[in-house]
C-alpha cells in the first residue's frame, strides 16, 4: 500500500507552460506580455510575446495589499507592482515592502515555497556604489526574507532586469518544496563578497520542483560570471558564450543532485536579455541557436552590472526516460 507522503507526491500537479503569440481561453494561472507596454516591460527583439503557466485544476484569484495572486491546485503565480514615485525615491524601502507583501501574499495562499521569481528595475544601475538601485534592491530583498525567516530556506530561483520605470515583481510559488540548485563555476551569490554591495543577493542559480517523475527546473539570469567577477568585459559575444557555459553547469549540477542523466532535462524557453540595443542587432545569431533549442524571446534589458552585456535564463522540462530512448 501506498504510504500517505507517496499518495502526496502522485496528487501533485505542476503547472504547464507554453509560449505563444494569442491569448488562450481557458482560465490560466497567468498570461504574460512581453514588451514595452506589457508585463514584462522591456522591448522584445524577437520571439513569442507571451508566457502562459496553465493551472492543473480550477483557478481562484484574488488581491492582497496590492498583490495579486491566482491559484490552481498546489501551485500559485503572485504579481506586484511598485509605482516609480514610490520605486525610485528610496528603491531599498520600496523592495522591503513589497518582498513582505509577497511574502504574506503567499503564506495566505497556503504555498509554503517559493519556486521562482522574476524582478524588473527601473533604471537599475543608476546611483554609485551602494546607493545603486539594483544594490539597493539586493538589500531591501535581503531584509524582507532576513526578518519573515524565507532566508533560511532555500533560496529560489531569481532574475533581476533594468526597465524602464517602477518595481515589477513576478513569482510562482507552491506547496511542495523546490531544491536549490548552485553552480560550480560560480560562487553563490549569497556568499557574494561586500564589494557587490551591503548585502549579497538572495536567489539561487537554479530551482528544481519535481512531482513524481516530471519537474521543472527554473534557471535564473545567467551571465558571464566565474567565480564572483565579469569575464570578457566588452566582448558581448564571448559573454554569450560564458554565459551557456554557466547554464549548462547549472543543468548539469541539477541532473547530479539527482542522479539522473542530463539529457532528462528539456529546454522549454529561454529568456536573452542584452543591456545594449546594437549587441542585440549585431549578434542575432547567437538568439538563433538558443531558438533551435525551445522558443526565445529577446529582450532589450539592462543586466545589473554595467559591464555586462548579456544574461539568459532558461526553463527546463524534467522528463525523465528520454535518456533511455
Ligand atoms: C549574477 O549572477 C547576475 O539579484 O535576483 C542574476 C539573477 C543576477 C538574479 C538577483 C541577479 C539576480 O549575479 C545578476
Amino acid at each position: 500500500m501506498a504510504s500517505a507522503a507517496s499518495l502526496r507526491l502522485m496528487a501533485l500537479q505542476l503547472p504547464a507552460f507554453s509560449c505563444a503569440d494569442t491569448v488562450p481561453a481557458a482560465p490560466v494561472l497567468a498570461v504574460l506580455r512581453h514588451g514595452v507596454e506589457g508585463d514584462i516591460p522591456l522591448p522584445l527583439l524577437a520571439g513569442p510575446a507571451l508566457d502562459i503557466w496553465q493551472g492543473a485544476g480550477d483557478i481562484r484569484s484574488g488581491v492582497v495589499d496590492g498583490v495579486r495572486w491566482v491559484e490552481s491546485n498546489d501551485s500559485v503565480f503572485l504579481q506586484l507592482t511598485i509605482a516609480d514615485a514610490e520605486w525610485a525615491q528610496d528603491p531599498a524601502a520600496a523592495t522591503e515592502a513589497a518582498y513582505r507583501k509577497l511574502e504574506a501574499a503567499r503564506r495566505a495562499c497556503g504555498a509554503s515555497h517559493w519556486w521562482r521569481l522574476w524582478n524588473y528595475l527601473g533604471g537599475i544601475v543608476e546611483g554609485e556604489g551602494d546607493a545603486e538601485r539594483y544594490r539597493q534592491f539586493t538589500l531591501g530583498r535581503h531584509r524582507a526574507w532576513s526578518a519573515t525567516g524565507q532566508l533560511e530556506a532555500p533560496l529560489p530561483a531569481a532574475t533581476a532586469i533594468g526597465c524602464g520605470r517602477g518595481l515589477h515583481v513576478f513569482a510562482l510559488a507552491g506547496r511542495s518544496a523546490a531544491e536549490a540548485i548552485e553552480n560550480p563555476r560560480q560562487v553563490n551569490a549569497w556568499r557574494y563578497p561586500r564589494a557587490y554591495g551591503a548585502q549579497p543577493p538572495s536567489f539561487a542559480r537554479a530551482s528544481l520542483v519535481r512531482a513524481g517523475d516530471a519537474g521543472w527546473l527554473f534557471v535564473s539570469g545567467t551571465a558571464s560570471i566565474v567565480g564572483h567577477e565579469s569575464r570578457h568585459v566588452g566582448d558581448a559575444a564571448a559573454q554569450f558564450a560564458e554565459a551557456r557555459a554557466n547554464l549548462d553547469a547549472v543543468v548539469a549540477a541539477a541532473a547530479q543532485r539527482i542522479g539522473i542523466d542530463e539529457r532528462c532535462f528539456t529546454a522549454r524557453n529561454f529568456k536573452l536579455y542584452w543591456s545594449r540595443l546594437s549587441d542585440a542587432r549585431q549578434h542575432a545569431a547567437l538568439a538563433d541557436a538558443l531558438h533551435a533549442l525551445a522558443p526565445t524571446q529577446v529582450l532589450h534589458g539592462a543586466v545589473c552590472r554595467r559591464e555586462l552585456a548579456v544574461e539568459i535564463e532558461a526553463l527546463y522540462a524534467l522528463e525523465p526516460g528520454i535518456a533511455d530512448a
